[in-house]
């Protein structure tokens, strides 16, 4: 029988971005909703609570790292334009090819050679290059994601380096090494760069370092970042380090502070691969890096209920925070909770995909371009496979709620069947 191959991809286009323009192909998965964020710069706006969170890690970094004049040692870059290479993003921090991580269904790409960052880390490598060793990286990051009150499709991150060469390291201690006596960095480790993308933690030192070496840069990392958190949430936080796998950093460590009886991740970290320093040029050194969300410190820290609220362009919002009162901190006084409409869609996958090849992120992004940031929340209700005909079906609820005025079941309504539309349009779905 002849199957309709639906093609979800739009005709091979020119979209300039930036004052760039890039040549859209198949992988190319923007949303309008998507591409009016790229310039908001939420994390540079004044009185925004993510810039007031990027200026307390920054001055703490300033301070923290200072040289005896009082110089900090740490450049900051927060205006590096979130749209990166694949290569900056993945292959330049030895992400292999076949990570899920780089997935369509979990990116937004232009195209098969460039995207929007999914993190700050998209910038380390050329910026090492540029002979910098210790520096901050703020920004946006865009992952396509659920939706709920933690999660959005744009989010804010700091990330660090911190690069030390090994006469520093060992200055009082003339007689350590970074590096194990028998490592010749000429050795051709790229074969790892293609191994498994299974989530292997693997807390054992690189092969390459000496154990004192990791130590000490564990140390400083973890006591580093230990007082920056305790700089933000007071000195009585509970934290603990868990371990973790990142592609970049060996071994790697996740902290977790305690907030309303759960334990929240707040940053990943680990001791740099020693294949990355040694590409951009930078050889008998050892280094740190870490990445944070700015929207989870700042939740935490003001009791903010939902990460939609950061884009709210409610003075009841904004006038909460004060740039004049950087460390203060207080809880958020909500601005009044309007009520929620839900609404039930239920439909029919196209005879070709399954519940394995049809994404909910594409679901996901549908609703978002559609509905904005109205919509509260998106679960996923119900799968079921017809015993009869073997198709398959898929239920969510979708929960509208205005974030500055009560909305009508009216206005949800409206909603609900142009979402309907477009999801019938685009991946030609039939509603049940
Ligand atoms: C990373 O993005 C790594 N690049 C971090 C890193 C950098 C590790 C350098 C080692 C060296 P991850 O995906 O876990 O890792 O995100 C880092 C932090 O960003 C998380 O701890 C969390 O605070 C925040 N974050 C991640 N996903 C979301 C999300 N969907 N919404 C809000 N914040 C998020
Ligand atoms: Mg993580």
């Amino acid at each position: 029988a002849f199957t309709r191959i639906v093609s979800t991809q739009p005709v091979q286009n020119v979209i300039e971005l930036q004052n760039n323009k890039y040549e859209s192909d198949d992988y190319f998965n923007l949303t309008p909703k998507i591409l009016s964020y790229l310039d908001m710069n939420l994390h540079l706006k004044k009185h925004h609570p993510l810039s007031i969170m990027r200026q307390r890690i920054v001055n703490f970094f300033y301070k923290e790292y200072a040289n005896p004049k009082g110089t900090p040692l740490f450049s900051v870059f927060d205006r590096l334009s979130p749209i990166v290479s694949v290569n900056q993003n993945f292959e330049s921090l030895l992400i292999p090819k076949d990570h899920p991580s780089r997935a369509k269904s979990d990116c937004y790409y232009i195209n098969r050679g460039y995207m929007l960052r999914a993190h700050c880390t998209a910038h380390q490598v050329e910026l090492l290059r540029s002979g910098l060793d210790n520096f901050l990286v703020v920004g946006d990051v865009y992952r396509r994601d659920e939706i709920d009150a933690t999660h959005f499709p744009v989010f804010h991150q700091v990330d660090a380096v911190r690069i030390v060469h090994n006469d520093k390291l060992f200055k009082n201690n003339p007689d350590l090494e970074i590096f194990e006596k028998n490592f010749s960095e000429n050795v051709n480790t790229s074969s790892e760069m293609v191994g498994s993308s299974e989530k292997c933690i693997d807390q054992v030192k690189q092969p390459c370092h000496t154990v004192e070496s990791v130590k000490l840069m564990e140390y400083e990392m973890k006591n580093t970042l230990e007082r920056l958190v305790m700089s933000l949430f007071g000195n009585q936080l509970k934290y603990r380090w868990v371990d973790a796998y990142f592609p970049f950093t060996q071994p790697s460590w996740e902290l977790e502070i305690y907030y309303n009886d759960k334990w929240f991740e707040i940053l990943g970290c680990g001791i740099m691969r020693n294949e990355i320093l040694s590409r951009a040029g930078i050889h008998n050194s050892i280094g740190y890096a870490f990445g944070l969300g700015l929207e989870r410190l700042a939740m935490i820290i003001y009791n903010i209920p939902d990460i939609r609220l950061f884009w709210s362009q409610d003075s009841g919002f904004i006038n909460q925070f004060n740039e004049d009162e950087l460390n203060k901190n207080f809880k958020y006084k909500p601005i009044s909770q309007y009520p929620q409409c839900a609404n039930d869609i239920s439909f029919w996958l196209p005879s070709e995909l399954n519940f394995e090849t049809f994404s909910l992120n594409d679901v996901y992004d549908v609703v978002r371009s559609v509905g904005g940031d109205i919509v509260e929340q998106v679960s996923l209700l119900d799968k079921f496979t017809h015993p009869k005909t073997g198709k398959n079906s898929l239920t969510f609820r979708i929960v509208y709620r205005h974030m500055e005025r009560t909305l009508t079941q009216e206005e949800a309504n409206d909603l609900h069947d142009a979402i309907s539309k477009e999801l019938i349009e685009k991946y030609n779905i039939k509603i049940r």
